[in-house]
């Protein structure tokens, strides 16, 4: 058959098809997402369960005129390739190529970017209320999961969508699905409305019939009204989303265009906000994908006809030897609890769960109750460990401000991908979080230069007595032996590596390591190149900085972190402020949002890696000597 989805530049293309042609589009649409997906990696299972609500939106909508919003953007594979990106798929989550998640430079059609969950509603309503106030007539979709509804962000515009009163539909696209299976009580909420087919049905007819009732006014009005009240009260207490103000349809089959086309036309068409409650299956059509949806979430490249991963074996990731040291410290401590914003599998704490379900949380998308949740576990006594990306920290600041450090509790925050995370790109590195968590007081901030250093740092982050936050980069470690034991390092003390009288590099992280390679490099011509491993963001190891500086011309700072702000900024303000007089160069990120692509890549490109490093120091030493005077 030819193929359908080669004659498709916009949804303008298909808007005319019959059903059994959308469905064919449908099947050519997941065929390419999960040719393209095998080779590369990147969203399969919400891409793959998303397709025939793609279809459906942009042929009742009129695109790009009208916004779909989708939240996260992950699910939006569909999307982008009937919306003139197919010639380019290939690219995606590729240096130079098109982004993971939906960026507005690419398309008119992409009304919206992200990669947080739980914005989409907040941005959609933004467009709504402006619609509005321009006399504009354009409609306003947002398509958020199940999981995303589990955000704080969410409801918070829920409520002011349901006081607002705004022509929007809110398309719920449940899955019963987060990354991992979706928990808490919104998500058995939702159950209970999709295991309730009966219903919207019941209710409807019942309705129907009392309406037709006529009624002469006063009392027996009121009473019909009581009746339509209890009879939506029996067949299922309440309904949330329609006690907010919102028209409830639902629950729909995802997958059905012959029921979702109609439905979405009357959602489209009512003059107010609803809630068009849609039932997916994550990874639908492919049956790895369906029956595994965790690995297929975002899985690397795989093997179609088996489903298998393509996995280059290596070392232990940085998560997962910082899971098992947790769980080592959690045998010999019982006061140790592990939390996790609905990330099970890609913090390892699935590992903490399986030995210690009681004291394991999983609370959802919500990073903000997730660390208020832990001042208050610390604040009864127990020592909670909150294991999050660095990126999705972001979202709890205040939260860290306010409810833990002003209460100067013993909360950890295991700070999982710090530093640049590749395919994910501009809304998932993890470079901010050393300036953002540097200037609240009681606040430490330790990072290892490797794994080693990882497992000591936590388990001395145990024993502190306030908050401490303990970062790691996203993948493999170095491969060190883990059987060996921990080192005694004093809490707050950096290592001094190597003395050098030219320059001394002084680096966090696995940048040490890059600065060990530079100092070779330089050896070799001659230079004496010294190299710290400060450990410690903050505090700093003034002590250690102040009898390196004795010892060497100049300092030079390396970290994977944006300049502004961070680890490089400490060590110059602890230089000036203490009138160390000691020239100083920093070297990071730099001030502008760094798109996906290898993480090697991009060190190389900002000036980071060994080479552009040892290029830069070499300059810098004959600088420094030429300006000594004889
Ligand atoms: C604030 C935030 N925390 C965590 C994540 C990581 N994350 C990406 S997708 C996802 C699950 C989303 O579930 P759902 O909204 O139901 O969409 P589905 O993938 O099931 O289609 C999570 C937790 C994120 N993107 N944003």
């Amino acid at each position: 058959m030819a193929s359908v989805l080669e004659r498709i530049q916009t949804p303008h293309d298909f808007r005319h098809f019959t059903i059994p042609q959308l469905e064919q589009l449908a099947q050519e649409l997941r065929e390419t997402i999960l040719r393209t997906t095998a080779r590369s990696g990147g969203h399969v299972g919400a891409s793959l369960g998303a397709v025939e609500l793609t279809l459906a939106l942009h042929y009742v909508y009129d695109t790009p005129t009208d916004k779909v919003v989708f939240d996260i953007g992950h699910q939006a594979y569909a999307h982008k390739l009937i919306t003139g990106r197919r010639e380019q798929f290939a690219t995606i989550r590729q240096l130079g190529g098109l982004s993971g998640f939906l960026k507005r430079r690419e398309s008119p059609f992409d009304a919206w970017e992200g990669g947080h969950a739980g914005t989409s509603l907040s941005g959609a309503l933004g467009m709504a209320a402006a619609r509005d106030l321009q006399r504009a007539s354009y409609q306003v979709a947002a398509v958020i999961g199940d999981g995303a509804l589990t955000a704080g962000m969410a409801w918070e515009a829920l409520n002011q969508l349901g006081h607002l009163k705004t022509r929007m539909v809110v398309v719920v696209n449940d899955n019963s699905m987060s990354i991992a299976p979706n928990v808490g009580a919104v998500s058995r909420y939702l159950t209970e409305l999709r295991t309730a087919p009966g219903y919207v049905r019941v209710k409807q007819e019942v309705e129907a019939l009392l309406d037709s009732v006529p009624v002469f006014g006063g009392p027996l009005k009121r009473t019909v009204e009581r009746i339509k009240d209890a009879v939506h009260h029996a067949v299922i207490p309440g309904n949330v989303f329609e006690e907010l103000g919102f028209k409830y349809y639902g629950p729909i089959d995802g997958h059905d265009l012959d029921s979702l086309i109609p439905v979405l036309r009357s959602a489209r068409e009512f003059d107010g906000p609803v809630v068009l409650h849609v039932i997916t299956q994550k990874g639908k059509g492919y049956r790895p994908a369906e029956e595994r949806p965790v690995q297929f979430h975002g899985p690397g490249p795989f093997e179609i006809s088996s489903g298998q991963m393509i996995k280059k074996s290596g070392p232990p990731s940085y998560s997962q030897v910082f899971s098992e040291t947790l769980v080592e410290a959690a045998r010999e401590r019982r006061d140790i609890v592990a939390i996790t914003a609905a990330m099970p599998d890609g913090t390892k704490l699935d590992y903490f769960q399986s030995q210690f379900p009681d004291r394991y949380f999983d609370v959802g998308i919500a990073e903000q109750h997730a660390a208020t949740f832990a001042a208050g576990l610390a604040m009864a006594g127990l020592r909670p460990v909150f294991a999050v990306y660095s990126t999705f920290l972001q979202r709890a600041y205040d939260q860290v401000i306010h409810d833990v450090c002003h209460h100067n509790l013993p909360v950890v925050f295991a700070v999982d991908r710090a530093g640049l995370v590749g395919g994910d790109g501009a809304t998932h590195q993890g470079v901010y979080d050393i300036a953002f968590l540097r200037t609240v007081p009681n606040m430490e901030i330790a990072m290892g230069k490797d794994e080693q250093e990882l497992r000591q740092l936590i388990r001395a982050s145990l024993d502190r007595p306030g908050p401490v936050a303990v970062r790691y980069p996203r993948g493999a470690g170095r491969g060190l032996s883990l059987e060996e034991p921990l080192p005694d390092v004093p809490w707050g003390r950096g290592e001094w590596i190597h003395q050098g009288r030219d320059l001394t590099l002084v680096a966090i992280g696995p940048m040490v390591y890059v600065a060990m390679e530079v100092r070779d490099r330089l050896a070799a011509d001659g230079y004496e190149v010294g190299v710290v491993n400060a450990r410690f963001i903050k505090p700093l190891d003034v002590n250690l900085l102040a009898e390196v500086a004795g010892s060497t011309q100049a300092f030079m700072t390396l970290e994977e972190h944006a300049l502004a702000g961070g680890f490089g900024s400490a060590i110059a303000e602890w230089v000036d402020d203490a009138g160390i007089g000691i020239p100083i160069r920093r070297e990071g990120l730099p001030d502008v949002f760094i798109d996906h692509g290898p993480t090697d890549y991009y060190l190389d490109m900002y000036g980071l890696s060994a080479e552009a490093l040892a290029r830069k120091a070499v300059s810098w030493i004959q600088e420094l000597s030429s300006s000594v005077k004889p």
